[in-house]
């Protein structure tokens, strides 16, 4: 499969003659999930986003953010980030040889997240801060020089992830009543809803069920929260940028925002690696903790969880809430014990 610019050209703002950076984005498994139906009394179906490129959604609105920029000439590239779009954007910048600069809070991001971003070349500052006084900072950086922001308040962000949408439509003909998904900066809720409302009827839209981290939750509450924390990272966010059009696709759709405590994350985290086989970061499994908790609303036959990315981003966390490793003797008897106990 093409990059997700060459697969939707028509739907996005791209001419033929552009600048195309990509490293064939797009194009993610959709799964059913037959065990956690069984356990939501609802049809579900996992979208695997951690199958991108760089382990994220993120690839999909960077292949757009970071073509725009090169068909700008810009030079360089900045995000505020809780990790996934640093190392989508370092990723995608070294690609279009360009330089890179990723903001993130001091501490609080997964260590693949780190890593990547690092390889990658990306210049990586460690703010004595929260993402939030992160995307503040950058805000006005870009104001004062000439360096492209890729956070999703770069409507090419959003132009990029609704592309999922498509796929989802394409792969189930169109039929399905909700999609849940973690709501953090709240651009991805954004991108799909314009997704479904760009290629299904009025009559047809999904419900759109966001969940955010109990602890990073300003949508549920309705306010900002100063001092968000969460176990789910990738979501500790205080003051999404996307806030009044993540409200608008959640009221329009008839679907909700509801929060999920670090315990429901945990449980839907290791339920989904142990019973579905899906390893996704803990962020991601806020989706399936909603939608076990909280459900998808009234006569909901058919729900798609979004799985934004990949559980190998945050190997702490998986090692800190798996079960033990076994030692063992060289010795076959001590083998023996070590497997069939
Ligand atoms: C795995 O990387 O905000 O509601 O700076 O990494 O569109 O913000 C990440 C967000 C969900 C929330 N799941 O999406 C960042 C960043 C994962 C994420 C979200 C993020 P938005």
């Amino acid at each position: 499969m093409p990059g997700i610019i060459e697969r939707y050209r028509e739907r996005l703002p791209f001419a033929s003659g552009d600048p195309v950076i990509s490293l064939q984005e797009g194009s993610t498994p959709l799964i059913l999930a037959e065990r956690l139906s069984e356990k939501a009394g609802v049809e579900v179906w996992l979208k695997i986003e951690g199958a991108n490129p760089t382990g994220s959604f993120k690839d999909r609105g960077m292949t757009c953010a970071v073509s725009a920029a090169v068909r700008e000439g810009a030079e360089a590239v900045i995000c505020a980030s809780t990790g996934n779009t640093a190392a989508s954007a370092a990723a995608y910048a070294a690609r279009a040889g360009l330089r890179g600069a990723v903001i993130v809070p001091e501490g609080k991001i997964a260590t693949g997240k780190l890593a990547q971003a690092l390889i990658h070349g990306a210049r990586v500052v460690a703010l004595r801060g929260n993402f939030d006084e992160a995307l503040r900072l950058v805000r006005e950086l870009v104001h004062r020089h000439p360096i492209s922001l890729v956070n999703s308040v770069n409507d090419f962000r959003i132009e990029g992830q609704k592309t999922a949408a498509f796929e989802i439509v394409e792969d189930l003909a169109g039929e399905l009543d909700a999609l849940c998904i973690p709501v953090g900066n709240a651009g991805n809720i954004t991108s799909y809803w314009k997704g479904f409302q760009e290629i299904l009827p009025p009559t047809h839209q999904p419900r759109m069920c966001g969940f955010q981290a109990a602890g990073a939750a300003p949508l549920v509450h309705g306010k900002p929260v100063e001092h968000p924390e969460t176990v789910a990272s990738a979501i500790r966010i205080g003051n999404p940028a996307r806030w009044e059009e993540a409200m608008d696709a959640m009221t329009s759709s008839g679907g909700t925002v509801k929060a999920v405590t670090d315990a429901e994350i945990l449980a839907a985290y290791r339920l989904l690696a142990s019973a579905e086989g899906v390893f996704c970061e803990p962020a991601s499994a806020a989706s399936v903790a909603g939608l076990l908790t909280h459900g998808a609303g009234e006569g909901v036959r058919r729900v798609v969880c979004v799985l934004t990315g990949h559980g190998l981003k945050d190997p702490q966390t998986a090692l800190e809430h798996a079960g033990a490793v076994v030692p063992c003797d060289p010795e076959l008897s001590a083998i023996e014990r070590a497997v069939l106990r």
